[in-house]
């Protein structure tokens, strides 16, 4: 079939203006510095469009794994309804539990591969301990905004592809004191990468610390 050629004209522009409008997002870094300016890792970064968007695709699970009687990763930031996996590499067993109201659970002591996920349905920060382990805890931000992570050992995190617009960023780290957890700024976005950077106000709290001793005595 041969198409007019004013059609293939239309065809030619619809092409341009989808290709404009893939070209009109670009990546967000955004870097979290404590009180004396060192990089802040761990700290949750989430950015939400003010006006809707077209959401990234999302991992169908998340994991957090458990070694040297700690949770790992520390902070971990998910979307609503995501299923996470609490593995359990250490050389012992732990029983994992939350008390938090977005999320409560318990898994009955294991080691390995836990039987099932555990999925997360509504936003807030969770929580998790080791009903063995006193001095074991982790956090999931569970969030509804499409884009969201965790700063690395560089204090930087950067979201991919955001769309054009004007976003609200917040930080937050369980190591700061609960009124103090939201740090917030508004910023837009064109079709160049953007940086942003949050310093913290107050001292973090050190995070709880692995331990890598085998020979205290558990089970
Ligand atoms: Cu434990």
């Amino acid at each position: 079939m041969r198409l007019p050629s004013h059609h293939i004209e239309v065809l030619l522009l619809l092409g341009l203006a989808l290709c404009t409008q893939a070209a009109s997002a670009a990546d967000l870094t955004v870097r979290v510095s404590d009180v004396q300016g060192r990089p802040a890792h761990n700290v949750v970064v989430v950015a939400t469009p003010k006006a809707a968007v077209s959401a990234p695709g999302r991992p169908a699970m998340a994991e957090m794994d458990q070694i040297d009687r700690q949770f790992s990763p520390y902070v971990l930031a998910i979307h609503t309804g995501t299923p996470v996996l609490f593995a359990n590499n250490d050389s012992v067993a732990h029983q994992v539990y939350s008390f938090s109201p977005p999320k409560r659970f318990e898994l009955a002591l294991y080691h390995g591969r836990p039987r099932e996920p555990v999925v997360f349905d509504r936003p807030g920060i969770v929580t998790v301990g080791c009903n063995i382990h006193d001095n074991m805890v982790g956090y999931l931000y569970v969030t509804d905004a499409p884009w969201f992570g965790t700063t690395g050992d560089d204090g930087v995190w950067t979201g991919r592809d955001l769309p054009a617009g004007e976003y609200e960023l917040q930080v937050w780290t369980p190591l700061l004191p609960p009124h103090e957890w939201l740090h917030t700024q508004s910023i837009a976005l064109g079709d160049q990468a953007t940086r942003a950077s949050f310093k913290l106000k107050r001292a973090l709290r050190p995070e709880p610390v692995p331990i890598k001793d085998k020979r205290v005595r558990d089970y």
